[in-house]
């Protein structure tokens, strides 16, 4: 067992923080930086894994790699995704402990690729035989095809998730896996009509139109596209992502991607030849969109769109065509037959966003990372509390930035942000964007986290870096400013009924299938949630999902702005690591007692060192481990004594005790070499 010795090798830095002496910020940057110039990409905060960015295929995902790792307790070997997903599988397979693994960090920081080397790994160690490999293969193929519809290339990263995403794997007694569940969180949907300069739609528009038979093309007509905007489309990276599916998959992505791409400009192709394929007839759905029906007590009143209306109206229906949802619950997988006995939730959900023009989207992205944030603040320092409790260890509290406030200021019932949005959206009379930023104003104009100039009393009256369009909100990650335009249009996220009734009318079954709230016998009165409610409850589903799971921890960390290999920009990492509360997480691991191990592995590790323990100690680990510590001469205060774990307070002591052993390992070393000279 090579155990600690990589952990502190110093040649390559520290491999868990928690050892780390001096520790301070700088320490902490350059004890990473050692790593990663050593190409140690993961570097342990006790059971959190830091993950930096390579920006470069790496050789450590190998098979053999995996094998190294499996049935390996976590500090064995080097820090690794592989450690943490092992632990994780174990504790799950023989501990019947449902787990999570969250994984968190800014866009292009590499959370998506961490969750693939998770669900890997697991994959490969979990259960044998051919329908559980054929559960695995469905569940590993459900990646290429979500990352179809729900990402994109954006200037941070050229395969940006543009949805969160949450999959639950579950697995039967004996941890063979038997399905997977996933749930989609807020797509952004608004990339189907407009992509910000050196951006792109999202990967399965290029996807069919590089892989789409000559005639499935022509019916397409994607030549008028492309003379009428070739923006829609813009081939600026060769397009490398590899699309895996089936044929009926792929005959569903073609009609949904039928009406996604070509809603928005109906106006500009030929009616006709959209109500060809579609089955519609022509005049229904050129009613569909020259009118908007509300009904108002119980009577139906239409009213024709104006030009504005009109010309905006394909905006809002070309992205809610868009059938997300419909995709997903295709790909939930399950086997019917077996019982779910265990689960293992991964989840990978879009970093916090700081862009030049920050709009609805980016504020429930970042408002969902402040919840993560706070489950993380929350987990954390409950579970290290729960352990001491449990093994009935006494442990001081550490100071550290809760963003509860921020959480309170977004999604409070009654003066939060998103209440706010949805006072206004459901308000009668002349809802804006601008009315809605006066509300804000007026309600949150005190809140220490919450900036904007147009109250009177504003703190913020003369800073021209705030537009008066704007707010600002001061994020656990950072300020960001939000501009204020399009805020109650995308919170309302309307798909027009008219429309919905037209597409249901369509001869097309699988067109009709898709619009059910189209079907006048199921017309439903009720307004339908806005985006951002609809929002806030999934995520508070999501949460109080991971509360009832262990957490295990991956912090992804993007080395440089630059997508660059081999570059670590200091200022940049230290920015990430201060938010993170990095720094906090590794004092209060810490503060009470900087490394605990079970009795049982501790003794086998050090029963060298004192004579009656080595070679055997007969008796409770527990009264060996006393023994050892005894004679060791090590102070008292410096360990506790749990009831199923020693609690060692100072990492040195823990380095005395590794140097020890190396020392004792050598002198062994020699004196073989001296017996074996000896018999020659
Ligand atoms: V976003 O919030 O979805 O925009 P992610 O998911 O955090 O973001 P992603 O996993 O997509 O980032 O990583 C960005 C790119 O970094 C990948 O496309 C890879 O090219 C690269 N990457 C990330 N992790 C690794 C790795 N472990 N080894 C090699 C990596 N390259
Ligand atoms: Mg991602």
């Amino acid at each position: 067992m090579e155990a600690k010795t990589s952990l502190l090798d110093n040649m390559i830095g520290v491999g868990d923080m928690v050892l780390l002496e001096p520790l301070n910020e700088d320490s902490f940057i350059n004890n990473l930086k050692k790593r990663f110039d050593h190409n140690e990409v993961y570097t342990y905060i006790g059971s959190v894994v830091i993950s930096i960015n390579p920006y470069r295929p790496l050789p450590i995902y190998s098979p053999e790699k995996v094998e190294e790792y499996r049935n390996r307790n976590f500090y064995e070997l080097s820090p690794h995704i592989f450690a943490l997903s092992d632990e994780a599988y174990r504790s799950l397979r023989d501990q019947d402990k449902d787990q999570c693994i969250l994984i968190t960090g800014e866009s292009g920081a590499g959370k998506t690729e961490a969750s693939k080397l998770v669900m890997s790994y697991v994959a490969a160690v979990c259960g044998k035989g051919a329908e559980v490999n054929q559960v695995k293969e469905q569940l590993l193929q459900s990646n290429p095809v979500l990352e179809a519809f729900g990402n994109a290339k954006t200037v941070r990263n050229d395969n940006s998730s543009r949805f969160g995403k949450y999959m639950d794997i579950e697995f039967d007694f004996k941890g063979d896996p038997l399905g997977g569940v996933i749930s989609n969180y807020l797509l952004e949907k608004s990339r189907v009509v407009k992509q910000p300069r050196g951006e792109r739609n999202f990967h399965i528009f290029y996807q069919i139109l590089s892989g789409a038979s000559e005639d499935f093309l022509c019916k397409c007509c994607t030549y008028t596209i492309s003379r009428y905007d070739s923006s829609f489309l813009s081939f600026t990276i060769p397009h490398t992502l590899c699309f895996v599916g089936n044929a009926i998959f792929l005959n569903y992505c073609y009609w949904i991607s039928f009406i996604y791409v070509f809603t928005p400009y109906l106006f500009l192709l030929e009616l006709k030849e959209i109500c060809e394929l579609t089955g519609i007839d022509q005049s229904v759905l050129e009613r569909a969109f020259s009118f908007r029906t509300v009904e108002a007590k119980q009577e139906k009143v239409s009213t024709t769109l104006n030009v504005a209306q009109v010309k905006r109206g394909p905006d809002f229906k070309g992205k809610n065509c868009f059938k997300w949802e419909f995709i997903l619950h295709e790909y939930t997988i399950t086997a019917q037959t077996k019982v779910r006995k265990k689960v293992m939730g991964v989840l990978d959900i879009y970093g916090f966003e700081i862009f030049e023009d920050n709009s609805f989207e980016q504020f429930i992205i970042n408002y969902c990372n402040e919840k993560l944030q706070q489950i993380f603040i929350e987990l954390t320092l409950k579970e290290e509390q729960e352990e001491y409790i449990r093994e009935g260890i006494e442990w001081t509290h550490i100071e550290y930035f809760n963003n509860a406030i921020i959480c309170d200021l977004i999604e409070n019932n009654q003066t939060g942000i998103l209440a706010m949005l949805d006072e206004e959206c459901l308000r009668p009379g002349t809802v804006t964007d601008e009315t809605f930023l006066e509300k804000l104003n007026q309600v949150c104009a005190t809140h220490q986290h919450f900036e904007s100039r147009m109250s009177k009393c504003s703190r913020f009256l003369n800073d021209t870096s705030l537009p008066h369009s704007c707010f600002r909100i001061q994020h656990y990650a950072g300020k960001v400013m939000y501009q204020v335009e399009g805020f109650v249009d995308k919170n309302n996220d309307l798909l027009y009924r008219d429309l919905s009734q037209a597409m249901w009318k369509a001869s097309h079954s699988l067109i009709k299938a898709l619009f059910p709230e189209g079907n006048p016998a199921k017309i439903n009165l009720k307004r339908p949630p806005t985006a951002g409610s609809q929002f806030k409850a999934s995520v508070a589903t999501l949460m109080k999902n991971l509360q009832t799971k262990n957490p295990n921890y991956i912090r992804c960390i993007k080395p440089n702005d630059k997508k660059a290999a081999h570059v670590f920009n200091d200022a940049l990492v230290c920015h990430q690591i201060r938010y993170l509360g990095l720094l906090e997480n590794v004092r209060v691991r810490r503060a009470g007692y900087a490394f605990r191990q079970a009795y049982e592995p501790c003794l086998e590790r050090y029963k060298m060192l004192c004579k009656q323990t080595w070679p055997h100690w007969r008796g409770p680990a527990r009264a060996g481990v006393e023994v050892l510590f005894n004679e060791l001469e090590i102070p008292e205060e410096e360990f506790s004594f749990g009831r199923s774990k020693i609690f060692i307070r100072n990492p040195r002591t823990l380095f005395k005790l590794e140097d020890l052993r190396k020392q004792r390992l050598e002198d062994l070393a020699t004196l073989i070499q001296k017996i074996y000279r000896g018999w020659k």
